[in-house]
């Protein structure tokens, strides 16, 4: 790892120890305590693939998906709650005074939340930014329990749209944390540019997406261990292969590779991978 008298001028003044700051003790919160509070979060055990289904539908961000979502992501996703309270320290390090930092596909706005918690830089503002409006409501109730119960939170917005129509103000962190994946693969080059040209100097992309390998013996040994991993959280097979079959049409990872060409296709400088758990990762995409 590399040493803080190793990194470069460019990137220590990131790295400097910040004064205290009265929102400081939220950083101290752990990920999940304030992720509703003040409203009456949905505790909703995630049992939507329990039962035999006929016919399995496409997965959908609908009502059922939404009153189970918290449950059904820590369960899915290892490393989930690590990558969220960590997205907010690392957005804190690329906060410009002024500037956007946007949530895109924010679902229930835990990223928003941990961005709350942690950003410090004067005038910042969060935009978050989701096509489900059974999310954006619930997201919406969230947030204000968090405003209720905390003071000196940045601002929020959160809009109820399609990020591959937003118009992009110019931002200093953007998070995609296991958004990119719903996006059709023909139009992520397009979008990524599009955040890339609003990031301002200084800022980062933060991509959070499951992987695909393109070593077969890669794959299906991450593919069985992701398995071990849901079962170990209490699913059975049939809500594991009636889940898979919802998912394969609505979305579609890539491998790390695909990733890094991409982004630098997209006009980034620098892709670093800061972490990985099982086939999910999360990357750093500087403008
Ligand atoms: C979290 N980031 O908790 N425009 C806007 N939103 C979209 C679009 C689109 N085109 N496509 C999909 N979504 C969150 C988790 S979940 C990932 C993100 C998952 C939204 C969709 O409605 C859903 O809320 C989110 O992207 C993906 O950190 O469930 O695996």
């Amino acid at each position: 790892m590399q040493s803080v008298g190793t990194i470069s001028a460019k990137y220590a003044r990131r790295f400097i120890r910040q004064p205290a700051h009265p929102r400081a003790k939220l950083a101290k919160m752990p990920a999940f305590s304030i992720y509703a509070a003040g409203t009456a979060v949905s505790k909703d055990p995630d049992r939507l693939f329990a039962q035999p289904l006929a016919q399995v539908p496409d997965f959908a961000f609908n009502e059922d998906v939404v009153r189970v979502f918290p449950d059904m992501i820590k369960r899915s996703v290892p490393g989930y709650p690590t990558i969220v309270e960590n997205l907010g320290v690392l957005a804190a390090q690329f906060a410009q005074p002024n500037s956007v930092l946007y949530d895109l596909g924010s679902s229930l706005g835990a990223v928003t939340q941990a961005l709350r918690r942690h950003v410090r830089t004067d005038g910042c503002r969060v935009i978050a930014v989701d096509n489900s409006a059974a999310m954006v409501e619930r997201c919406r109730e969230y947030l204000n329990g968090q405003d209720s119960m905390f003071q000196e939170l940045l601002p929020v917005e959160v809009i109820e749209g399609d990020i591959l129509a937003l118009e992009f103000q110019p931002a200093s962190v953007v998070a995609l944390n296991f958004t990119l994946q719903f996006i059709a693969p023909d139009q992520r080059t397009a979008l990524l540019s599009r955040i890339q040209q609003s990031l301002l100097p200084g800022g980062a992309l933060i991509l959070s997406e499951k992987l695909r390998f393109n070593d077969p013996e890669e794959h299906a040994l991450l593919t069985d261990l992701h398995v071990a991993f849901k079962r170990a959280n209490g699913y059975s097979e049939l809500e594991i292969a009636q889940k898979r079959s919802a998912i394969e049409n609505v979305m579609k990872p890539d491998s790390l590779e695909e990733h890094r060409e991409r982004l630098l296709a997209a006009g980034f400088s620098k892709v670093v991978p800061w972490f990985q758990c099982l086939n999910f990762a999360s990357l750093i995409a500087l403008p």
